[in-house]
């Protein structure tokens, strides 16, 4: 079995662009700098990193009969507002269990942003007070349960699609992607920076980098930049799913600790919060390369990279990926912080 065994169903334009920041590489003044546009790979609803991994998920969906997607995530949620656009895609109805992962006094906060994008594609959003947490919660077997009560036939996606089988596939192929694209620009990424919270984007990779590796590719570090705040569930986490992952894509031996990377450090003290770095951040990738962060995610992991760039704990002769996941629609909710 390999990655290449599985179906997938096209839910984005292609391979997601990769292009050179040159001047934030010239700005930090270490490792050369590029980027993995996942922001810009779809034509559905501004994709992102759970639209690779629902092109893994729908076959699935669609062998089940299902006529309901029903998911979980905060009320700024990317993943969730993903879900609604492919069910619209799919001609399926969607369930969305919003929960108050962040309490983050913005008065537009369930309105804005990611919700209203779901509301526009006809998801039924359901608003619950439960804070954050990453693991399977009530509320979401709560909606399942409805729908089936209702005789629908329900197709349960987990948070972030991360503790579900196939969740890892999108980015063990992702690392594939990658290898071409490499072969294609004449350059050797040795080190991949990426944003993790539920895992599976980060596991994903760390799967599809170990199998190019034992295939004969050369060695390179894939670091994950927490932005959970709740670290060792998220190492936990990643572990459990980069090993899922390596199993069903056939690598055939056991992933080494010292492949699964997660670095804490940027967070700050709580999920969807921005601290000052996060803020600095945003403004850096705005002002020099005119690309648009969030403050939720791609904000703390490009901190995360900035510090490590500029440390030289990522060596100067380093060539850095940075993955970029999408989420800039939860910009909207965080106004406040870019007001002055
Ligand atoms: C998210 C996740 P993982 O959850 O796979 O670790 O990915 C982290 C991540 N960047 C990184 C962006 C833009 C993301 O949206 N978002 C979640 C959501 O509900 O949107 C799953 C948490």
């Amino acid at each position: 079995m390999s990655i290449h065994d599985f179906e997938r169903y096209p839910l984005t334009f292609g391979p997601s662009p990769v292009h050179h920041l040159d001047r934030l590489t010239a700005h930090l003044g270490g490792a050369q700098v590029w980027a993995k546009r996942e922001d810009v790979s779809s034509g559905l609803a501004y994709g992102g990193n759970k639209t690779r991994k629902l092109e893994y998920i729908v076959p699935d969906v669609l062998a089940s009969g299902a006529d309901t997607l029903v998911s979980i995530g905060g009320y700024q949620s990317n993943h969730t507002r993903q879900v609604a656009a492919v069910g619209a895609k799919l001609g399926l109805k969607v369930k969305l269990v919003q929960e108050r992962w962040v309490d983050w006094d913005d008065p537009v906060n369930d309105k804005v942003g990611n919700i209203l994008l779901s509301r526009i594609m006809g998801a039924d959003t359901r608003l619950d007070p439960s804070g954050f947490d990453i693991g399977i919660r009530r509320s979401w077997q709560e909606a399942i349960d409805e729908v089936e009560a209702g005789g629908g036939t329900p197709y349960p996606i987990p948070a972030g699609a991360s503790e579900h089988r196939l969740g890892g596939l999108g980015f063990a192929n992702w690392a594939y992607e990658v290898a071409e694209q490499e072969q294609q620009l004449g350059v050797f990424f040795d080190t991949i920076v990426v944003c993790t919270v539920t895992g599976s984007t980060h596991a994903g990779m760390i799967a599809g980098f170990a199998a190019l590796e034992d295939a004969g590719g050369r060695p390179r570090r894939v670091l994950g930049i927490d932005a959970s705040a709740t670290i060792e569930k998220t190492r936990d986490q990643v572990a459990r799913i980069a090993r899922n992952t390596a199993e069903l894509i056939g690598l055939g031996r056991e992933l080494r600790d010292d492949e699964i990377t997660v670095l804490e450090g940027w967070a700050g003290d709580l999920y969807g919060i921005p601290v000052e770095s996060t803020i600095e951040a945003i403004k850096l990738s705005g002002r020099l390369e005119g690309m648009i962060i969030d403050p939720v995610y791609e904000g703390k992991s490009m901190a995360g990279l900035v510090d490590l760039v500029t440390s030289g704990e990522i060596s100067k002769d380093s060539t850095v990926l940075y993955a970029h996941l999408g989420g800039q629609p939860a910009l909207n909710a965080y106004s406040g912080i870019f007001d002055s």
